[in-house]
């Protein structure tokens, strides 16, 4: 056939076919566009646009203080494995210009360019229709395109910008992950992800009381949360067992009742500048620390330091058993109010964050009228101190105070008194013992942690919904989803590690992720590839069977030691 005047002619033919085999044997980015926990709302994958980290690349941000701190640790993530200095500058419209923009754009509609219009052949969306999506990405929400001029993650708000690369930093290989350079092309896989969370309110808690931890224990906890974009860290700060943060006006609550642990250690205890050292790093990275006063039960330690407290004002042993729901503070003695106002007092004055968490579990000695109306009493202190009440869902029959939540650690879905507090205005973080408690054991092999709530494998973590789990109680009415973990076995970091991983980005998915990205064996799969990130981190973590971890080594570099960031504050 005679080529017609519109055809290309045979050099044209010969470079297109080039360039086709070129693409095809460039190395595309190792990872699909997808691969991330917790999943992310929409993703629109552009195989034509994998992009590689060059070495002269710079990070620009908008020139806010709070987007300019998100660029700088961007850099502190991505320097040590890649060796590249990656210089951070500020611009007034940040361009990516064949590196990296973090543009805060508060007034963008992040619809504008109708992502959600053609999401191609091997787009998915998660959610369209039922929860608006297309609204705004709200105070978290975030959007990272990858192109071949680079990246840009866009968000109104720093928080969005922070979870932007914390997706970011899963899309590179996992050599990134190296606290010493290495080798690697450093590709990214090309395409469009916009996200936002389902919960306003994602947790996890660690018991400093059963067990004390030191301040570099609980920041590597706090990195841990921010990968999984998690925003609240929940401290059990008192217990029989410990009391662990420093009270002037009661200083023999840690000076006496905080030198005791579970199994005769000696304890430990965070003075003010401890306490507030956490609060920062925490919240330099989008986390809020919730300080929980555990009342008025599981407070032996207090009554050891102050006999005043107890019901027959007889200093009780020290106690660093397992026991619980023995010991209470005098709920029929005014010094106990001003305790508890004063301890509440300096905690909401080192607290920057709205909650104030005052247990209310396992009180078994104080029953009835007796128990409600000394929570009654509590909570307005709370609410005086300008602070919002949380406390275990044991709280639900005292009367309903504005704003207050309820922490449920049940382990059947039906709970009629939970249920009427939440008709009265209450609302729920949700942690089901039988799924959220990190403290059970995997399997019955698990060298650590309890079983009174069941086994808790990977897919018992992640197999359920906290918008429905609870009978007769609304999704609206929760606020989020909290994974606890109890210490009593717990005794050093690398046991933590073991009982959050990988559980720990489970409940952050179910926190994080629409319903409809729900899916296990697309989550077993996304899971699997943090395990070599772990591995290069040098982060324990269990290697729970179900999950099918790459065997591959993924990098030839020396084994570092364990690090905390320790370059924000
Ligand atoms: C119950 S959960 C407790 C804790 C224990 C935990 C052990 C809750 C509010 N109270 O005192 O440490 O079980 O799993």
């Amino acid at each position: 056939m005679p080529l017609s005047a519109g055809e290309p002619d045979a050099a044209t033919l010969a470079r297109t076919a080039e360039q086709t085999a070129g693409a095809l044997l460039a190395p595309a980015a190792p990872h699909r566009l997808a691969d991330v926990v917790p999943a992310p709302q929409h993703v629109q994958p552009n195989p034509t646009a994998d992009w590689v980290l060059p070495a002269e690349a710079v990070i620009v941000s908008s020139a806010d203080p709070a987007a300019l701190a998100v660029a700088e640790q961007l850099a502190q993530l991505l320097r040590p494995a890649t060796g590249y200095p990656l210089p951070v500058t500020d611009a007034t419209t940040p361009e990516p210009a064949g590196g990296i923009a973090l543009v805060l754009d508060d007034s963008a509609d992040l619809d504008a360019e109708g992502y959600s219009a053609d999401l191609g052949a091997e787009g998915y969306s998660a959610d369209l229709g039922a929860e608006g999506y297309s609204a705004d990405l709200g105070a978290e929400g975030y959007r990272l395109d990858i192109a071949t001029d680079g990246v840009r993650v866009t968000a109104a708000t720093a928080a969005g910008l922070f979870h932007g690369v914390q997706t970011l930093r899963q899309l590179f290989p996992a050599a990134i992950e190296s606290p010493s350079p290495v080798t690697e092309r450093w590709a990214l896989p090309g395409g469009t992800i916009t996200d936002a969370p389902r919960f306003p309110y994602r947790g996890a808690m660690l018991d400093v009381a059963r067990h004390f931890f030191t301040v570099e224990d609980v920041l590597r906890v706090v990195d841990h949360l921010a990968r999984y974009k998690l925003n609240h860290l929940h401290l059990h700060l008192t217990d029989d067992q410990g009391w662990r943060i420093a009270v002037d006006s009661w200083p023999k609550l840690t000076t006496v009742g905080g030198t005791t642990e579970v199994g005769g250690g000696p304890g430990g205890h965070y003075t003010k500048a401890d306490y507030q050292r956490i609060v920062s790093y925490a919240a330099a990275r989008h986390i809020t620390v919730v300080p929980e006063i555990d009342l008025p039960g599981h407070t032996n330690s207090a009554l050891v330091a102050y006999p005043e407290l107890a019901p027959d004002k007889i200093a009780p042993p020290p106690y660093t058993g397992t026991e619980v729901g023995f010991s209470y503070v005098d709920p029929a003695d005014e010094r106990t109010y001003d305790f508890v106002a004063d301890v509440l007092g300096e905690v909401a004055a080192l607290t920057p964050g709205p909650w104030l968490h005052i247990g209310g579990d396992e009180a078994f000695k104080v029953k009835g009228e007796v128990y409600t109306g000394f929570v009654e009493r509590v909570q307005r202190i709370v609410a005086d101190l300008g602070k919002t009440v949380v406390g275990w869902h044991q709280l639900a029959p005292a009367a309903h105070l504005d704003g207050r939540v309820l922490q449920w650690w049940g382990t059947n879905g039906e709970d009629p008194t939970t249920v009427a507090a939440v008709r009265r205005g209450a609302r729920l973080i949700v942690s089901p013992g039988n799924h959220a408690y990190l403290d059970m054991k995997y399997a019955p092999d698990t060298p650590i942690g309890h079983d009174w709530a069941g086994l808790i494998d990977v897919r018992k973590a992640y197999d359920w919904d906290p918008g429905t789990h609870i009978a007769d109680v609304p999704a609206e009415a929760v606020l989020g989803v909290e994974a606890p973990l109890w210490t009593e076995s717990v005794t050093s970091l690398a046991d933590i590690e073991l009982l959050l991983l990988p559980r720990l980005p489970a409940i952050a998915e179910l926190g994080w992720s629409t319903r409809a990205t729900h899916d296990w064996a697309d989550f077993r799969d996304r899971l699997a590839g943090q395990g070599p990130r772990w591995t290069t981190a040098g982060i324990t973590f269990h290697r729970a069977p179900e999950i099918p971890w790459p065997t591959a080594p993924t990098i030839p570099t020396q084994r570092n030691m364990p690090q905390t960031d320790t370059t924000t504050p």
